[in-house]
């Protein structure tokens, strides 16, 4: 997980409502419909006053420290999904003391290693790069009106490559995986055959996989390497976090056949996972 920087974030809140209207015309749901389906919940349960459904972010100084804007970001986030939320005054232990004052219903913390959203009183833990690959999983999948039967590319096989990668291939999608460590790719696969009784192919060659196939799911961490000769006019490109895999011609490319942002469905789809959730973790 690359660790974010305050120039990635800094616009989050502002653009919001840009970006949702964005979602809404490549993938013909909003922010809090991809969230919910991915959870999958009916967005029509969802009623944040009447739930007293309050968001408290802590900001953590733990490990290499506060990324300025990054818990406001969160923040912006939950009350754009109608959420009364607020920021901790305080930092770390001080701050979660803070949330269980205020009688918080969802707790959302990150430190180097995790972002959770913890929902005390359903007992439920929701991680970030879990909730990523299946949050961006289902907005590439209303992206492309269903991808049962249809090849894809995931490459990475990292926490969120592999969340992807199980809902993909729960929603029907022939999955193909790439990663530089091999025995990745394979644990991966083996993975999915045991608790889904599922083949995953295994590619070898990133060139000639990217030729191949016209959906990928990017959960890489290496910036650029999906160059503009592997975009045709029917590539459609899941590319959660930073950096982007695309190179700047293949972004001018792509258009609007691209989801790609830093944090925003990620945590739509955490909180809606962990204030209504009740799927099991598929662990892969
Ligand atoms: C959760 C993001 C998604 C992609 N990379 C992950 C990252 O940047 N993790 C580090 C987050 C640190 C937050 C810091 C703060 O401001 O509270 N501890």
């Amino acid at each position: 997980m690359t660790r974010l920087r305050t120039e990635d974030i800094r616009d989050i809140r502002r653009t919001l409502r840009t970006y949702d209207k964005q979602l809404l015309k490549i993938t013909g749901g909003t922010l809090q419909d991809i969230a919910c389906r991915a959870v999958g919940i009916n967005p029509g349960k969802v009623r944040p006053s009447q739930d007293q459904c309050l968001v408290a972010v802590i900001p953590v100084t733990w490990g290499r420290g506060i990324i300025k804007g990054f818990a406001q970001a969160v923040e912006g986030i939950a009350s754009h999904l109608g959420f009364p939320s607020f920021v901790t005054k305080e930092t770390d232990v001080l701050g979660l003391g803070e949330a269980f004052e205020r009688k918080a219903s969802v707790i959302l913390l990150s430190d180097d290693r995790s972002f959770l959203a913890i929902c005390p009183r359903r007992g439920r833990v929701i991680e970030n790069s879990d909730a990523t690959g299946r949050g961006f999983a289902t907005a590439l999948t209303m992206m492309k009106k269903g991808l049962r039967g249809e090849a894809v590319l995931v490459v990475g096989t990292g926490h969120v490559g592999r969340s992807a990668a199980v809902a993909l291939v729960g929603m029907g999608a022939h999955v193909s995986v790439y990663d530089v460590d091999q025995t990745s790719s394979r644990k991966l696969a083996k993975r999915i055959k045991k608790i889904l009784k599922r083949e995953v192919t295994i590619e070898e060659d990133l060139d000639d996989s990217l030729r191949r196939h016209r959906i990928y799911f990017d959960a890489s961490p290496s910036p650029g390497f999906i160059h503009s000769k592997h975009i045709t006019t029917d590539t459609f490109i899941a590319a959660p976090g930073i950096p982007l895999g695309i190179s700047p011609e293949g972004q001018n490319k792509i258009k609007d056949r691209l989801l790609h942002d830093p944090l925003q469905i990620g945590v739509a789809t955490m909180l809606m996972d962990a204030l209504y959730g009740s799927k099991e973790k598929i662990l892969p």
